[in-house]
């Protein structure tokens, strides 16, 4: 342990260690797996989402239309919805509850999860779930938005049509004891409902209206369904475009890759080609605070005493990985 961060070395490490230290190991990828062979099942459309994700992003382009009509302090709070939503993704369901990165104190699990019920996208169980089954086995069927399957389905098509059956079967043989454990995430699991028509939908829409006498209109459209929609967009980004385009320094065998650009909507989160490599690593990047607003973040809750044990990658793990398996794009960046 140094300055109170514990460095991970998994290439030094068991198994066993790791799961000592974070309590699961379900988020690294196996390699024995093998796709099962033979006819893939038939797309089943789920058309109330295709139908409620059309409306959404058609409400969306109202929302920017309506942007010239909006007040200053509208568009302000807009924002900080964006960003609180955001780090209830980023610091919440991914960094602390998918991957256990690192420990964070009662009340800033409550601050998250309140922050995750304003972002709207599945409950912190749920989300992570799919998303150590997205980790553990990559772009493969197992996968619920495999890259191999295209842009389009990466990005969003997975929502709006029924999971592979590998889906189901490899995440019900995940360790997710800890996610039970945390009467905090179990909460929102049972009125996630409720908190999202609340948080996601109703509070950004009456705030501007309530305080400075916004239209009802630009009220609902921007702060909830344009910020909204963009905070959808910026993390299926790190599926769809990180999975896609961009270097490849730390191991140039996996599909994910380093995009600063989905980093900058992403709030951190684009550094991906890092990030499979070392999924414990708490500040998904090498770079600590460079495009990573969610790392200051927890870094200032940690400063707080909100937060501790940030599980951090040593910068020699990092270069031999580099030199071992990277497609040597370091050197030139
Ligand atoms: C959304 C999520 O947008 C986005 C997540 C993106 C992840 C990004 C990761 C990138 C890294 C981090 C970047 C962060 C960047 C942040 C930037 C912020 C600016 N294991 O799902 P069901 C079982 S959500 C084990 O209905 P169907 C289970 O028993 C958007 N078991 O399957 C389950 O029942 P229960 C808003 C599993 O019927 C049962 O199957 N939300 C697993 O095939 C049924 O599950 C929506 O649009 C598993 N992995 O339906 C809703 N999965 O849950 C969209 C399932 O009770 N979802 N089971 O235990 C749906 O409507 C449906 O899930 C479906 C599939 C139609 C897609
Ligand atoms: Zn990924
Ligand atoms: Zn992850």
């Amino acid at each position: 342990t140094k300055n109170g961060n514990v460095i991970m070395e998994k290439d030094l490490l068991n198994h066993d260690d790791v799961a000592a230290e974070r309590g699961m190991v379900d988020d690294l990828f196996d390699e024995t797996y093998r796709e099962k062979e033979g006819p893939k099942p038939p797309l089943r459309y789920v058309w109330r989402n295709i139908i409620l994700m059309s409306l959404l992003h058609l409400g969306a382009i109202i929302g920017l239309t309506l942007i010239p009509s909006a007040k200053i302090q509208t568009l302000a709070w807009a924002i900080l919805c964006f960003v609180l939503s955001a780090l209830g993704i980023t610091a919440g369901s991914h960094r602390l509850w998918s991957h256990r990165s690192y420990k964070a104190t009662l009340p800033l699990r409550i601050f998250l999860t309140i922050a995750n019920s304003m972002a709207f996208q599945n409950d912190i169980y749920e989300w992570a779930r799919d998303h150590r089954v997205h980790h553990k086995f990559s772009e493969t069927h197992a996968d619920p938005h495999n890259a191999m399957r295209g842009y389009f389905f990466s990005h969003m098509a997975w929502l709006l049509v029924r999971k592979h059956p590998d889906v189901i079967e490899k995440g019900q043989k995940l360790d997710l004891s800890d996610l039970k454990a945390d009467k905090v995430v179990m909460f929102q699991r049972r009125y996630y409902k409720p908190s999202v028509v609340l948080l996601c939908f109703t509070l950004p829409t009456l705030v501007p209206w309530y305080f400075w006498d916004e239209s009802i209109i630009i009220s609902f459209f921007i702060p909830a369904i344009l910020r909204y929609t963009l905070g959808l967009n910026a993390t299926w980004l790190v599926n769809s475009a990180a999975h896609m385009f961009g270097n490849r320094p730390y191991d140039q065998n996996i599909n994910p890759r380093e995009n600063p650009l989905v980093s900058v909507g992403a709030l951190g989160e684009g550094f991906h080609n890092y990030h499979h490599t070392f999924p414990y690593d708490y500040s998904t990047s090498e770079f600590g605070w460079r495009f990573n607003l969610t790392t200051a973040f927890i870094d200032l809750m940690c400063l707080l005493g909100l937060a501790s044990d940030r599980k951090k990658v040593s910068k020699e793990v990092i270069l031999a990985r580099k030199m071992r398996t990277g497609d040597g794009s370091h050197k030139s960046g």
